[in-house]
């Protein structure tokens, strides 16, 4: 990397304004942050924004459900997510909201320029229409029949079932999951983006493999082969125009021209980077030219980089591109992409109480500092998921942040303040050889710069392994009790408290709260990379030193896990913007149909459900099947039935072996795709896709396999 000044326009992923900041928001965040931070100690410019995504359809629909207007709605979420933001060290520039005036106003001009360029058209199209709530209905509120294998209460786009996919026109006697009445199918002319142009397809392959003017990459390895197989070879056409239009009632901008006609919230969402850009930029007087604008971007060399999840590398990589390049603006220089959070190799389960929201975290009183460290101690710059186990949580911050590093300040810094008036000695340059080393320092800048933070702490963990074997050897504590050695004790504190000042600089871009109280303690100016090439002089005075980090107990993680158990069962408002709101249940006979929708039925007819309680004693992924597990179910008899449930989005097979559950028993055997179904499995979810996951059902303790429920 140069040294001369980077100018960097920095994004997160914007999140929805439906539901909390959770841990697995964070990763993104937390990762962004770092980078953001580090080109600053690096004397780059930096600007870092983000905002809500505030349009569509769930935003409205929920805002309606709490009796709010849109508008008030999404600004009591903006205001929460600011402050668990902020909570966490995530220091953005300005926190913006799609819903803002410099947002239609890009929309509006992107859209505009894009018709000019031809990359508009319209054509009509057949969609469900509620004709209750008087809305068309986006798939995920279409429910109805599988037309393969007909199963209930199947999901506008695919069946939980027997896995297949389909339009949500092809489903038997479908409903509304909005307001339970029979949709009717209507015809609605939208707007299309061609992203089936030869020159929109020519453009992205082109876009994919070329390089930036430095030669740096544009996109992880894995994101560039994800591309090419979307683009297809040279010469194929894989891509189809992009609907971007939605019709009246919806939360968004009308577009222009097309009174009744609003912009689907994807499209205008990625714009609300460069709306929150501009409004911050109009507050301090940037000129956002400089990095919107192709020909001047390239003068000035500025560089636009967005950090995003990787269930959306498809919005960012394709459609974003494009309609930047088609509207004459700018592209990006680099996606980051990260993966999903697990919690103890599962995925966050609100029954587990790993669904985690930032807030509880903060409430339970654990310190934000510990989770960005253990999530920098895992994220490299591929899209792996980054899995959080609990207790290598409570084991690595332990460890590495209280027991190697601030340990050695804790155990120096006394005998300077009380023995030497507060003043260091020069340090033996011998011992701080290490933490200038030329080639140490271009690994960890590159480390750094490349988003590969646990190369980074891994080599920060070595140095200061490196301190503490000086500290040992040199023993103050022995040193203090001889008078003939007051010199070597204060030139050895010295040295290690130097040691430990290099670490905190490098550490800085982690543990941003730690190094301020570090840079407190030292009385120096906020700590820069350049730091790092000389140490403190002697001389130098230092402050009394106030203890800097707690250890933590697994008994707070264990508060944690259960406050989040509570509170998210009962709390609707925790629903994840992230979590896929595809999740549906495990069987059509526990699906939580709309009141309109349920007919009431006899008792002789729920008599002829034979439902058992069941022990799981075998439970395995399903070679091929996106969405199910194949369970071994003990009922009593003989052998035990087996059944493809569509839970895999919501359990690991492994911890679900040993469990009670309650099945259908006398369901007609079905022949699937992947073997025989011989039941189902009952789990609750809920409808609206708000709050995320699968819940399956679990007997009181004394239930035995077989017995009859009713
Ligand atoms: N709100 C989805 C998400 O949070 C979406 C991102 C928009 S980025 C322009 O994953
Ligand atoms: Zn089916």
């Amino acid at each position: 990397m140069s040294a001369s000044n980077r100018k960097i326009f920095v994004t997160n992923a914007l999140p929805y304004a439906n539901g909390d900041i959770h841990l697995g928001h964070l990763v993104g965040y937390i990762q962004a942050d770092i980078w953001v931070r580090f080109q600053r100690m690096c004397g780059n410019e930096v600007h870092y924004v983000c905002a809500d995504d505030t349009h569509g359809a769930p935003v409205m629909l929920r805002a309606e459900k709490e009796g709010l207007a849109p508008e008030v709605f999404i600004e009591r979420v903006r205001v929460e997510h600011m402050r668990d933001f902020a909570d966490f060290g995530v220091a953005f520039d300005n926190y913006h909201s799609t819903h803002s005036e410099e947002n239609r106003a890009y929309a509006e001009d992107i859209y505009r320029r894009l018709r000019a360029a031809g990359m508009i058209e319209t054509r009509a199209i057949e969609q469900f229409y509620d004709p209750v709530k008087q809305m068309f209905l986006a798939d995920r509120y279409i429910k109805g029949e599988c037309p393969k294998c007909a199963a209930k209460d199947q999901y506008g786009d695919s069946c939980e079932v027997c896995g297949a996919a389909y339009a949500p026109t092809e489903l038997r006697n479908p409903y509304s999951a909005v307001s339970g009445a029979t949709p009717e199918l209507r015809s609605s002319e939208h707007y299309f983006f061609r992203l089936s142009d030869p020159r929109a397809v020519e453009f992205l392959r082109e876009w994919t493999r070329a390089t930036n003017a430095d030669g740096s990459r544009r996109m992880p390895p894995e994101a560039s082969n994800k591309m090419r197989e979307w683009l297809g070879e040279a010469g194929e056409n894989r891509l189809s125009d992009w609907d971007i239009s939605r019709d009246a009632p919806y939360f968004g901008f009308e577009i222009p021209d097309a009174p009744g006609k609003y912009f689907y919230v994807w499209l205008d969402a990625p714009i609300g980077y460069l709306a929150s850009f501009k409004h911050y930029a109009d507050r301090v007087g940037l000129d956002v030219g400089d990095f919107i604008d192709p020909a001047r971007a390239a003068a000035s060399g500025t560089e636009m980089v967005h950090f995003i999840g990787k269930d959306i590398l498809y919005f960012h990589a394709l459609f974003w591109p494009a309609m930047l390049q088609f509207a004459g603006l700018r592209t990006p220089n680099f996606l980051n992409v990260n993966g999903f959070l697990t919690v103890d190799g599962a995925k966050m389960s609100k029954s587990r109480g790993t669904f985690i929201t930032a807030r509880s975290y903060l409430e339970q009183k654990l310190n934000p500092e510990w989770l960005r460290y253990y999530f920098a101690a895992k994220l490299n710059s591929n899209i792996e998921d980054l899995d959080l186990s609990l207790d290598d949580f409570v084991a690595k911050v332990n460890s590495d942040l209280v027991g190697k590093f601030v340990n050695i300040a804790s155990r120096c810094a006394g005998f300077i303040s009380k023995r030497f008036e507060g003043r260091l000695a020069a340090s033996d340059a011998a011992a701080l050889a290490p933490f200038g080393d030329a080639a140490t320092l271009a690994q960890l800048t590159r480390a750094f710069n490349d988003r590969d933070y646990s190369l980074a702490l891994r080599e920060i963990m070595r140095l200061a392994d490196v301190a503490n074997v000086y500290v040992n050897d040199e023993k103050p504590w022995e040193l203090a009790k001889d008078p003939a050695q007051h010199e070597r004790l204060h030139r050895a504190c010295s040295t290690a408290l130097n040691q430990f000042r290099a670490l905190a600089i490098l550490l800085k871009p982690v543990l941003p709260q730690l190094a301020a109280q570090v840079e407190a303690f030292f009385g120096v100016a906020p700590f820069a990379w350049r730091d790092l090439a000389a140490p403190l002089p002697a001389g130098h005075a230092i402050n009394p030193y106030a203890h800097l980090m707690t250890r933590v107990e697994r008994k707070q993680i264990d508060a944690l896990i259960e406050a989040n158990r509570e509170t998210l069962s009962s709390d609707s408002r925790s629903a994840s913007g992230t979590a896929p709101a595809s999740a549906a249940p495990a069987t059509p006979a526990a699906a939580e149909a709309p009141a309109e929708a349920a007919s009431p039925i006899s008792i002789d007819d729920f008599g002829k459900v034979d439902l058992r309680i069941a022990k799981i004693v075998a439970a395995e992924h399903v070679e091929g099947a996106a969405k199910l597990i194949k369970l071994q179910l003990d009922i009593g008899e003989a052998r035990p039935r087996q059944v493809f449930a569509g839970i895999k989005s919501a359990y690991d097979p492994a911890l679900l072996v040993g469990r009670l559950t309650v099945m259908v028993a006398n369901l007609a055997p079905r022949k699937m795709k992947f073997g025989l179904s011989e039941g189902m499995v009952l789990a609750a979810s809920d409808d609206t896709g708000e709050v995320p996951g699968l819940f399956i059902l679990s007997p009181d303790t004394g239930a035995t396999p077989g017995m009859r429920v009713k």
